[in-house]
């Protein structure tokens, strides 16, 4: 007789891909799952999940699904491999790292990871292990989150997020919170997003407990038709949109002069510099009338409490952690930090750490003498200081000119772990191609192959979907457990696979198996991965350091036990001691894009329209899910979307397929005709390459047909090496292809 179990878990990649957190219940029949479906009694996501999440079935028994470990046979790039058994494939990736560790040291070899999915953790983990300092995600000036994270630690020593009573058990009932009185979403898509350990759905909770909505962003998206205050501001001007606000909430008086004066550090210093963007400036910038951000600075200011909800692409303006330091800025001088409804300082659950977020816990996961002896080799460290004492991620912009270079010390190794390089991270991409092609070992651990692994994998082996394994979250609330639910013929979990080569590579690796490592994580909590899953597999952080509110208030940010916030001055730091240190500007200021109708004016003629790219869409987890038949349905093709007018005056139709090209190279799109975004704008959908295509090379799946990160470069990030990129604004031109 057959039986039908449901099995309780935490949602976090493999399979939807995304920054995770949902509770799904997942229905287990003969040992194979049929349905997935929301957990209404998991606090976070409250009974709803994603289509991708929906489509798991599809997605866990796809034929293309890689179920058995692999070698490649024939040449790089040929598309022949052969099934190996896990023995085979531990030992010959342990045979050749050893190679490459004794030949050229450790540090030849990079560990190269996508996104924040399930894996911070067990890279690191093998990377730490195996003696390399190169954490790798390949996207020009580290270009997702990293920046924004730089800036909130410059100035406050922690990270923010908008509070949507996360951190609580009884969520929007619990009485110590309250809804924020306005809500600014800003460079970002909830609706379609939910990144970085935030559930987009809140905002729109929070709206239906009484938020008024403020968006900035260039394009009407489904978010910003919602709003009172709509700022439709020119790509990659965020800085200057948010200086021009400080200007405002300075000069009026607006800001909250009690906790300015006992908690804030060079108020006098920002005074000055606003003084630079008035509204007028801001407004030249940005294309946004000066009105629009002299009503949104007074709306936001004079609400209280009130929030700010951002994404990924304030960290693509020229100087991203600059851009995030000014917009900081603005929770800052109003006292919306760790309040009830305002922008709440988020640390890991219970303290508990299986995903580094900062230099702090990377110390404690790995020892002080390991990190600092190996930062200092880190690529781009001699460069880029902050690189070496941030959060321990190599420069990748400066990676792929080490590639070529061989200098200060040949790359000859690279470990890919959730990242699809070519057809997403990267921009450049036959110039990467071209570099990564000289390596002389690539090993790729995913669930499909796709160009990256085709071009470049020299073995494969196969990842278990969050379906098929045991994983701890703690990012940020609650600390959950991920259950096991079932088994795909050989599909590893990547906490297993890392476990099993760390062990290998470094003799005093001190666990056996998973479980004691999560164990282990979990001290100090007095539970143990399985009593987590007893209780019911989640729970809210305690009272304490990693519960708001107002913990600068009462000592309980700060390692000292004293008043105050992280910060050597203990305030915030609006003039920061930390860029200071560096020599870089303490105080927020705005950069023109690298390339735009201001910076570039002859290429403008060329290329009359911006480019930005990426909008997220649900269909999709970046370049995931093409080849799932219900996600591809809602998005057959890969797409631009035009304004109406533009189309018109370009003789375009609706669902035409049309070249974008600009200096750099050209790709085909379908046109979408939609006033979703206004005529000087051209949004393209990003990731796309063509699993139904050849995989060998030349064609890749298409990728170099496809994939917009044609149009883009690297090479143009941050002072610090952190922030600005393309990827969020380019010149480019748009044409009918005739056929
Ligand atoms: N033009 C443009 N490009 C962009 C962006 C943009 O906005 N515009 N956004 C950028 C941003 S913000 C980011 S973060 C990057 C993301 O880039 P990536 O993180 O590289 O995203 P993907 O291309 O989806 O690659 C993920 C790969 O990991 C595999 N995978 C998924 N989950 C797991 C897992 O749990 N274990 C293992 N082993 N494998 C898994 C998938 O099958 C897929 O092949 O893209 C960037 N690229
Ligand atoms: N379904 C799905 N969810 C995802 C992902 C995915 O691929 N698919 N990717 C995940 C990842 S890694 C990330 S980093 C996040 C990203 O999440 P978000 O940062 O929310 O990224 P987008 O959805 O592209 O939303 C960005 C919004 O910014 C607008 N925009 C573009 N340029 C500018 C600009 O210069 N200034 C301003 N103010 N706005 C601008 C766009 O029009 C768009 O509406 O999403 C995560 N979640
Ligand atoms: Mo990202």
């Amino acid at each position: 007789m057959s039986t039908e179990q449901i099995v309780r878990t935490t949602v976090w990649s493999a399979g939807p891909g995304c920054h995770g957190g949902c509770g799904a219940k997942v229905y287990v029949k003969d040992g194979k799952v049929v349905k997935v479906e929301g957990d209404e009694d998991h606090p976070w996501s409250q009974g709803r999940l994603c289509p991708r999440a929906l489509a798991m079935t599809q997605y866990m028994y796809h034929p293309d699904r890689i179920r058995y470990p692999m070698k490649r046979v024939g040449k790089r790039g040929e598309g022949k491999w052969e099934r190996i058994s896990w023995d085979e494939a531990y030992d010959t990736v342990e045979h050749r790292l050893k190679e490459l560790r004794d030949k050229y040291g450790a540090e030849s070899v990079v560990f190269i990871q996508g996104t924040g999915r399930d894996i911070g953790g067990p890279i690191t983990l093998l990377m730490y292990n195996y003696g390399s300092p190169n954490w790798l995600s390949p996207l020009t000036g580290i270009g997702c989150y990293t920046p924004r994270l730089v800036a909130m630690h410059a100035t406050m020593g922690d990270y923010c997020v908008m509070d949507a009573s996360q951190f609580l058990a009884k969520r929007y009932d619990d009485p110590e919170w309250t809804p924020p009185r306005v809500i600014i979403v800003w460079g970002q898509n909830p609706a379609a997003a939910d990144p970085d350990g935030f559930y987009g759905h809140w905002v729109i909770d929070c709206m239906k407990r009484g938020s008024r909505l403020i968006v900035i962003d260039p394009r009407t998206n489904w978010i910003a038709s919602r709003a009172e205050l709509h700022l439709q501001c020119r790509p990659g001007t965020d800085a200057a949109m948010a200086l021009g606000m400080l200007n405002v909430i300075i000069n009026e008086g607006l800001y909250d002069k009690e906790f300015v004066d006992r908690w804030c550090y060079g108020f006098d210093e920002l005074k000055d510099r606003v003084q630079q963007y008035p509204p007028e400036k801001a407004s030249e910038i940005t294309w946004v009338p000066k009105e629009k951000i002299i009503a949104a600075a007074r709306l936001y200011a004079t609400s209280k409490p009130a929030a700010i909800q951002w994404g990924q692409t304030i960290d693509m303006n020229a100087e991203g952690a600059v851009a995030a330091q000014a917009i900081n800025h603005i929770w800052a001088i109003t006292g919306n930090i760790d309040v009830p409804g305002g922008n709440v300082i988020a640390k890991s659950s219970h303290g508990v750490t299986p995903y580094p977020f900062s230099r702090t816990e990377m110390i404690n996961l790995y020892g002080e003498e390991l990190f600092t002896r190996l930062s200092e080799k880190r690529i781009g460290a001699d460069r880029y200081p902050v690189i070496k004492n941030f959060r321990a991620w190599a420069q990748p912009d400066v990676f792929l000119e080490q590639m070529e270079s061989g200098k200060p010390y040949p790359i000859k190794g690279a470990w890919l772990q959730t990242c699809n390089f070519l057809s997403c991270m990267a921009s450049d991409i036959r110039r990467q191609y071209e570099a990564l092609q000289r390596l002389d070992f690539i090993a790729f651990v995913d669930l499909f192959l796709n160009p990256t692994s085709q071009a470049l994998g020299d073995i494969f082996l196969p990842a278990a979907t969050f379906a098929e394994k045991q994983s701890l979250r703690s990012w940020w609330a609650p600390l959950c457990a991920i259950v096991k639910a079932t088994e795909v013929d050989e599909c590893k979990s990547d906490w297993e696979i890392n476990l099993e080569l760390a062990r290998r590579l470094n003799p005093r690796f001190p666990y056996k198996t998973v479980k004691e490592l999560f164990d282990d994580r979990l001290k100090g909590t007095g539970k143990t991965y399985d009593s987590l899953v007893e209780q019911g597999g989640w729970e809210m952080p305690p009272e304490g350091p990693t519960r708001p509110y107002r913990r600068w208030e009462r000592g309980l940010l700060r390692k000292d036990g004293k008043p105050g916030f992280n910060t050597p001055t203990a305030k915030v730091e609006l003039w920061s001691t930390f860029f200071e240190q560096y020599g870089y500007d303490p105080l927020p200021f705005y950069e023109e894009q690298p390339e735009s109708p201001v910076s570039t004016p002859e290429l403008y003629k060329e290329y009359p329209l911006i480019l930005s790219t990426g909008a997220r869409t649900q269909a999709f987890f970046h370049s995931e899910h093409r080849m799932i038949p219900w996600l591809r349905e809602l998005e057959p093709d890969p797409n631009i979307q035009i304004n109406p007018g533009t189309a018109k005056d370009l003789g375009i139709m609706n669902g035409e397929w049309v070249y974008v090209e600009n200096h750099r190279g050209r790709v085909k799109a379908k046109a979408k005709v939609t006033p979703e975004v206004p005529p000087w704008l051209i949004m393209a959908a990003h990731g796309w390459w063509l699993p139904e295509t050849e995989g060998a090379k030349p064609n890749l799946y298409g990728v170099f047909e496809v994939g917009i990160n044609n149009l883009m470069q690297m090479g143009q990030q941050g002072r610090c090496g952190f922030g600005g990129g393309s990827q969020r604004s380019v010149l480019c031109r748009v044409t009918r292809i005739r056929d």
